[in-house]
């Protein structure tokens, strides 16, 4: 999978690359990333990336020509890349996307700083827009960076047996259940003894229904649109019962 990040600060870009599940990922050739330096693309002796705003007012605008060009440049290095633009406007990025994201060939990011850039690129130079959250940063470096990372991850390939992307947080539409390790008491508390029963059947109904319960109490949002299995309705109506029987 070919990712491109088009940003005036490719020194943000690499240093990620070159860390973690991003190294291993470009070493095993699962991707190729890069970034390129919009002023790069630039004209003049100053290669300016930005200019006043038409019509005044307070910031910069990102010129249109060196992104056109920057945008021509990476899609030769990925053709069918579907290119990015990152803004607060764009479509909510979630896991869902990310697995949408991970079953194309490549993505082009175009990292927006300043008051954003040039409406002329969003009409023409466009695929879709796209947020990581309802808050203003100074730049799309960031946002680019988590989308890759999540993309990535769900790649075959990627993460090594010991780890797989299906139990995630959200896949299921769930929050993934506690995870504990060594040592069995720790400030007092000790693992649950369902954890050390060697009773994976029980074991696998305990990280289902903690699932189920810690996605009730801290997202109880996720479970608006999401119909139960005969199991979680059985989990649901016993909590529910139990409560009942508590207040009286
Ligand atoms: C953003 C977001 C974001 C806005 C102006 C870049 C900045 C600057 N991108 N999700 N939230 N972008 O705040 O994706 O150009």
């Amino acid at each position: 999978m070919k990712f491109v990040v088009l940003t005036i600060f490719p020194e943000m870009i690499n240093p990620f690359l070159e860390n973690g599940m991003l190294r291993l990922a470009v070493e095993r050739g699962l991707i190729d990333a890069r970034a390129l330096n919009i002023r790069d693309y630039a004209d003049g002796k100053h290669k300016e990336t930005d200019d006043k705003p038409y019509g005044g007012g307070c910031g910069m605008v990102m010129k249109p020509e060196p992104l056109s060009r920057a945008i021509g440049a990476a899609s030769e290095i990925a053709p069918t890349a579907k290119r990015i633009l990152l803004t607060p406007q764009g479509r909510p990025f979630d896991q869902a996307m990310a697995h949408e994201f991970s079953a194309t060939d490549g993505l082009i990011f175009i990292c927006g700083r300043y008051e954003g850039v040039d409406e002329r690129i969003c009409q023409g130079m466009v695929d879709e827009e796209v947020s990581i959250g309802d808050y203003v940063m100074t730049g799309g470096e960031l946002a680019a960076m988590v989308i890759i990372d999540a993309v990535t991850r769900l790649l075959p390939g990627v993460l090594g047996g010991d780890e797989s992307a299906e139990k995630d947080s959200f896949s299921g539409g769930l929050l993934e259940h506690a995870h504990y390790t060594r040592p069995s008491i720790f400030g007092g508390e000790s693992v649950p003894d369902v954890l050390m029963s060697g009773n994976h059947a029980k074991i696998e109904r305990w990280r289902r229904e903690t699932s189920l319960i810690r996605t009730f109490l801290k997202r109880p949002d996720l479970l608006e649109q999401r119909s139960f299995s005969r199991e979680e309705k059985h989990v649901l109506t016993e909590w529910c019962r139990r409560i009942e029987e508590l207040v009286g």
